[in-house]
């Protein structure tokens, strides 16, 4: 099913479920070599969210600012490869959304525990916004907050399973967005966690 929630976005729920098995592998190699980490926003709070990435560039944040890097801050390396699943079900459900040639260099993988949460914000670091971004989610259940072009504008509440899979794009890439504060509704496989990852072409 293809569910429509601004005029260029669509959860494609359970899209990810025939691949989680190896979705989830590709998680364990990337946090293997790039850890998730709590990382610092500008305003000096640590995020609640941890977070790592794979593929050519990775998203930060620090005390100077947010930005896509090709070295992981932590270890000094390259962030870790982009898993063959992530690429394969990112340009296939890109497509379904009606974005054909998506090529994504960077994932953004997100690590969700109970009271985590992302307050509301518009995801601009990234070069392209003609690019669609493609998100996975995996684990407990999360209730993403949709708004508009602006941050006062009202926001929907968008419940987001096990295996759903968002394309943003077009007129809706630059809406902001957030996730609700989690609930500890464990998932049979994941337990106490949401794992989200997201694939953008950032440079
Ligand atoms: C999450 N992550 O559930 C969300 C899913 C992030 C983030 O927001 O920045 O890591 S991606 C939701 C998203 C991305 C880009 C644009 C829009 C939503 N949008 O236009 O609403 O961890
Ligand atoms: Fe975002």
């Amino acid at each position: 099913g293809r569910e429509a929630i601004g005029p260029q976005s669509f959860v494609l729920r359970g899209f990810a479920l025939p691949y989680v098995q190896a979705l989830l592998q590709g998680v364990d190699t990337v946090t293997a070599q790039a850890p998730f980490r709590q990382m610092e926003t500008p305003g000096g709070y640590t995020m609640s969210v941890a977070l790592t990435n794979c593929g050519r560039l990775g998203w930060t944040t620090d005390a100077h600012g947010y930005r896509y890097t090709r070295i992981d801050p932590l270890s000094g390396q390259p962030w870790p490869d982009l898993p063959l699943a992530f690429l394969q079900l990112a340009q296939t459900a890109a497509a379904d959304a009606g974005f054909p040639d998506f090529a994504p260099d960077a994932c953004l993988v997100n690590r969700y525990e109970p009271g985590s949460r992302l307050s509301l914000h518009q995801d601009k670091n990234e070069r392209d916004y003609n690019a669609p971004i493609v998100s996975v989610s995996l684990g407990m259940p999360a209730v993403f907050l949709f708004g508009g072009n602006e941050r006062q504008d009202k926001t929907t509440r968008v419940p987001l399973l096990h295996g759903d899979v968002v394309v943003w794009g077009g007129v809706d890439r630059l809406r902001y967005h957030g996730v609700m504060p989690m609930k500890d509704l464990p998932h049979p496989k994941l337990g106490s966690r949401r794992i989200n990852f997201t694939l953008r072409k950032a440079g």
